[in-house]
C-alpha cells in the first residue's frame, strides 16, 4: 500500500532522467503478454514513475498496447501478494497468514515428498498458467521429481493447432509475410492480439500483398482485406474442403507435391467432392461466389502463405478435424516449407522460431515418457499425448474426481485460474477435493483464495528474463526495481524447491542463471555478454535453415510424406480424413437444443484491453469497457426488444450470467460474442466441462448455443 501512494507523489515530480532528478532509466519489458514488449522504466528511489517503450527493441520499436501502458497500475496493484500466506480454516474460509518463506518453501518439499511416497509422484501436478517464461524449469522440475503430470494453459492455446498441422505434416511452416504476395489469415486478429506483430504486416500490405481474412467477426484486419469469408461459428473445417474442391477441380493444385509427396490424396479428393458451393454455402454461411474467388486468389497468387489464430479454429468440438483442413490447403497449393509460403524453422526458444537453435527442448525433458506412468488424459486423448509433451490439463478435473486410473492429490500451479476451464464452477469444486493446493501468482485471485499456501510471485519488472524475439534480438533483463513486499522470481521459487526437492538434479542445482546459460549453449551467447546489452543483443549471421528441407529429409510423419489421410488418427481408431462434423451443439446438428437456444455463441475473441483474468482489475483497462457485455446484432437485438447498454441474461443449457447487451455489427444475425474471464460474469460457467474435441479435448469455447433475455 505504502509503495502505492509513494508512486502517487512520485509522479508529480519531473520525470527527466539526470543525476540531480535522481530519475535513472532501467531497461526491461512488459510481462503482460508474450509479445514481450521492450520497456524504458523510469525509477526514482526505488519506484517506477514513469514508462515508456524501448525505441531500440527491434520487435516492438517504442510502443506499447493499453495493456502494457497501464504497467504501473500492474505492478503496484493493491491486489498484489506481498508475503507468503498460509491458510487457516477451510477451503471456503478465505483466512490466511503470513509465514517465513523457508517454512513455506519447508512445507512444499515436505507434503509433496509425503505424497509421493504415500501414492507416488504422478499424483503431484505441476501446472503453469498463461505465464510461459518459467516453464522450462517447471516441466523439468515436475518430471526430475518423478511426475509425468506438467500440464499448462496450451491445454486450450495453440498446442492443438500445432498438434493438427503436425498430423499433416510432421511440423508447421510459420507465414513468410515479408515474402509473400497473399496471405489468408484464418481467424487471427493480430490488431488486438498480437500488436506488435501488426506493422510488418501492414508493411506487406503495403507492398501489394493481398490478405484473405476468414472469421466469423468483423475485425481491424477486415478492412484491409480483399475478401473476407464470413463463416457461421465452428465451420471452417467445411469452408476449407470446400475451398479445396474448387482449387483441385480447377487445376490449381500442385501436381508434383501431391504426387511425389503426400499420401492420401485421392481418398482426401473424393471426400471433398460432397463440399459442392452449394453445401459449402450451405454450412459455412459464405456466398458461393466468395468461395471461388477466395480459392482461386490463395492458389494462384504465388507464394500465398497462411496465418492461422493461436485458437479459435480449435476452441470447436471439431477444432482438430478443422484445423487439419484448413492447413492441408498449404500443401495442396504446393505452398509448404517454400520461400514466402509456410517456412518451417526448429522452435528456438521462449516460444519463438526464429532459426536460433538452443537446448531447451533436451532441458526440458531430462527423461523420456515411457519410464513413467501415463499422464493426465493419456487414456482418453491419447493422439495428443503422443504428440504434444505435456499432460491434458483439460481432463484434471475428470481425473480429480474419479481418481482413475490413479488419484490426483496435490498440486503446485504457478498462474493458475479455474476460470480458463469450460465449466469453471466444475473445476473450481475439483480444486476443492485436493489434499494439498499451493497456488503461486502476483494477484491474490479467486483461484489463489482457495490454496492452502500462497506465494507471491513478481513481475518482469523485478526479476531476470530471458527473451528471444523472432527478429533474432536477445534480452537478459535485470531487475528494475526490488521486488514488492517479500515477493520472488517464479525462477527463483521453481530452483528452491528443486534445491529441497531434486538433489541428484545437477544441472538445476547450479541455479537458475546456469540453466539458462545450458539452454542457450548452442547459440554462443551467454548470459555475462547479455547482460553487457541491458536492452537486448542483436544475434548475427544466423544460419537461417533452407526451404523444402522435406526433399532432403521427408515429413516427421509416420509415412514421411505429408499426409491428407493421416496414419496416426489411423492408428488411435480415428477418421484419418481431415472430416467435418457439425459442432456438437448446433442448429443444423442439434435442433431440438436451438429451439430454446437458437444464437451461436462465440466466447473469447480478444479485445485489446483484456487478456484473459489479468486487466480487468487495472483502472485504465477496466474503464475502457467497463462491464461485461455480450455483442449481439441489432437485428437479434430488436426481436428480443432489447437496447444498447440493457441489462440481459446469456443463457445456456448450463445456466445464466447478467451482463450487458452491447449493439453491434461487428457480429453477423444469429451469432453473439462475449469475452471470458469476467470475475463478475464469467461465460465459462455456461459451458459444459465435457463439451470438448474428442482428438485434442480443447474445449469448445468458440461455437454453441445461446439466447439472450431480457430479466
Ligand atoms: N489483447 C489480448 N491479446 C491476446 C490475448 C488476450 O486475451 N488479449 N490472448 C492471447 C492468447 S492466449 C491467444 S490464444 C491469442 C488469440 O488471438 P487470435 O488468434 O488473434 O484469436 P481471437 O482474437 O480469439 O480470434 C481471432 C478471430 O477469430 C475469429 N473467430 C471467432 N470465432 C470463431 C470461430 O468460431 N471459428 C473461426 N474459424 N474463427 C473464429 C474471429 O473472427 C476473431 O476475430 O491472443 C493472445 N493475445
Ligand atoms: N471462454 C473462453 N475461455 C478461454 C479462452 C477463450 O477464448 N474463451 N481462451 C483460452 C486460452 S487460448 C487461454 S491461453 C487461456 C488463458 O488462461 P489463463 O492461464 O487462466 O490466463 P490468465 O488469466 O491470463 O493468467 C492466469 C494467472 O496467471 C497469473 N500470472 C500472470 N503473470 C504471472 C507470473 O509471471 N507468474 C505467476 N506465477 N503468475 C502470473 C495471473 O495473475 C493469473 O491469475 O484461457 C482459455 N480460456
Ligand atoms: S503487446 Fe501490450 S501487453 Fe503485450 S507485451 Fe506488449 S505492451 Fe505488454
Ligand atoms: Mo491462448
Amino acid at each position: 500500500m505504502g509503495a502505492v501512494a509513494k508512486t502517487g507523489k512520485a509522479a508529480q515530480q519531473p520525470k527527466v532522467p539526470s543525476r540531480g532528478s535522481g530519475v535513472e532509466v532501467r531497461k526491461t519489458i512488459c510481462s503482460i503478454c508474450m509479445s514481450r514488449c521492450g520497456i524504458d522504466a523510469y525509477v526514482k528511489d526505488g519506484l517506477i514513475i514513469k514508462i515508456e517503450g524501448t525505441r531500440e527493441n527491434p520487435h516492438s520499436k517504442g510502443t506499447l498496447c493499453s495493456k502494457g501502458a497501464a504497467g504501473r497500475q500492474y505492478v503496484y496493484h493493491k491486489d498484489r501478494i506481498r508475503t507468503p500466506l498460509l491458510r487457516k480454516g477451510d477451503r471456503r474460509s478465505e483466512r490466511f497468514e503470513p509465514i517465513e518463506w523457508e517454512r513455506a518453501l519447508d512445507l512444499i518439499a515436505n507434503r509433496l515428498s509425503q505424497i509421493k511416497s504415500e501414492s507416488g509422484a504422478e499424483s503431484v501436478v505441476f501446472y503453469a498458467g498463461y505465464p510461459k517464461w518459467m516453464r522450462p524449469f517447471l516441466k523439468r522440475l515436475a518430471l526430475t521429481f518423478g511426475s509425468p503430470n506438467y500440464c499448462t494453459e496450451s491445454s486450450t492455446c495453440s498446442r492443438a493447432a500445432a498438434m493438427a498441422a503436425a498430423l499433416n505434416y510432421g511440423a508447421m511452416g510459420i507465414p513468410d509475410i515479408e515474402k509473400t504476395r497473399c496471405l489468408l489469415v484464418w481467424s487471427k486478429n493480430p490488431f488486438y492480439s498480437n500488436t506488435s506483430d501488426v506493422r510488418k504486416l501492414l508493411d506487406a500490405r503495403e507492398r501489394g500483398m493481398k490478405i484473405i481474412e476468414v472469421g466469423p467477426l468483423i475485425t481491424p484486419m477486415t478492412a484491409h482485406a480483399d475478401i473476407h469469408l464470413r463463416i457461421r461459428p465452428g465451420t471452417s473445417g467445411a469452408l476449407a474442403l470446400g475451398m479445396a474442391r474448387v482449387i483441385i477441380e480447377e487445376e490449381l493444385f500442385d501436381l508434383d507435391f501431391v504426387e511425389n509427396w503426400s499420401i492420401g490424396f485421392e481418398e482426401y479428393r473424393s471426400y471433398v467432392e460432397a463440399f459442392t458451393l452449394q453445401e459449402t454455402e450451405r454450412i459455412t454461411g459464405v456466398p458461393e461466389e466468395l468461395i471461388i474467388r477466395a480459392a482461386r486468389l490463395y492458389a494462384t497468387t504465388k507464394p500465398a502463405a497462411l496465418m492461422t489464430g493461436a485458437s479459435p479454429t480449435v476452441h470447436h468440438t471439431n477444432g482438430v478435424q478443422n484445423h487439419r483442413a484448413i492447413t492441408a490447403l498449404v500443401g495442396l497449393t504446393g505452398n509448404f516449407d517454400q520461400e514466402g509460403g509456410n517456412y518451417v524453422l526448429p522452435p528456438a526458444a521462449t516460444g519463438v522460431s526464429n532459426g536460433m537453435v538452443t537446448r531447451q527442448g533436451e532441458f526440458e525433458q531430462p527423461r523420456p515418457w515411457e519410464e513413467m506412468p501415463p499422464r493426465i488424459g493419456e487414456d482418453r486423448y491419447p493422439v495428443w499425448c503422443r504428440m504434444v509433451g505435456e499432460a491434458q490439463s483439460i481432463h484434471l478435473p475428470f481425473q480429480i474426481r474419479s481418481r482413475e486410473p490413479y488419484p490426483i492429490r496435490a498440486l503446485l500451479g504457478f498462474g493458475m485460474n479455474y476460470r480458463m476451464w469450460p465449466g469453471s464452477d466444475f473445476m473450481r469444486e475439483s480444486l476443492e477435493m485436493l489434499d494439498f493446493f499451493v497456488a503461486v501468482d502476483l494477484f491474490m485471485t479467486d483461484t489463489a483464495k482457495m490454496a492452502d499456501l500462497v506465494l507471491p510471485a513478481c513481475t518482469s519488472f523485478e526479476r531476470s528474463e530471458l527473451k528471444i524475439y523472432p527478429e533474432r534480438h536477445v534480452i537478459w533483463t535485470t531487475p528494475a526495481i526490488e521486488p514488492l513486499g517479500e515477493s520472488r522470481s517464479d525462477a527463483d521459487i521453481i530452483f528452491e524447491i528443486a534445491g529441497r526437492l531434486v538433489p541428484d538434479d545437477h544441472i538445476m542445482q547450479e541455479g537458475y542463471e546456469s540453466c539458462v546459460d545450458w539452454i542457450l549453449g548452442p547459440t554462443n551467447l551467454t548470459l555475462d555478454q547479455l547482460k553487457r546489452h541491458p536492452s537486448g543483443y542483436q544475434v548475427q549471421n544466423v544460419q537461417m535453415p533452407p526451404y523444402k528441407k522435406y526433399e532432403k529429409k521427408g515429413f516427421r510423419t509416420p509415412s514421411g510424406k505429408m499426409e491428407f489421410t493421416s496414419l496416426i488418427l489411423q492408428d488411435a481408431g480415428l477418421d484419418p480424413l481431415p472430416r467435418y462434423e457439425e459442432p456438437k451443439l448446433s442448429s443444423y446438428g442439434t435442433p431440438q437444443v436451438s429451439r430454446d437456444f437458437p444464437l451461436i455463441l462465440t466466447t473469447g475473441a480478444r479485445l485489446p484491453m483484456f487478456i484473459h483474468s489479468r486487466t480487468f482489475r487495472l483502472p485504465w483497462s477496466r474503464e475502457l469497457r467497463p462491464d461485461p457485455m455480450v455483442d449481439i446484432n441489432p437485428f437479434d437485438a430488436q426481436d428480443r426488444d432489447i437496447s444498447q447498454g440493457d441489462w440481459v441474461d446469456l443463457c445456456t443449457r448450463r445456466g445464466s450470467i447478467r451482463i450487458k447487451a452491447n449493439l453491434t455489427e461487428i457480429v453477423m444475425p444469429g451469432v453473439v460474442n462475449m469475452y471470458h474471464g469476467y470475475p463478475e460474469a464469467d461465460v465459462n460457467q455456461l459451458i459444459e466441462p465435457d463439451y470438448l474435441d474428442p482428438i485434442s479435448a480443447y474445449p469448445g469455447f468458440k461455437s454453441l448455443l445461446c439466447e439472450v433475455r431480457k430479466p
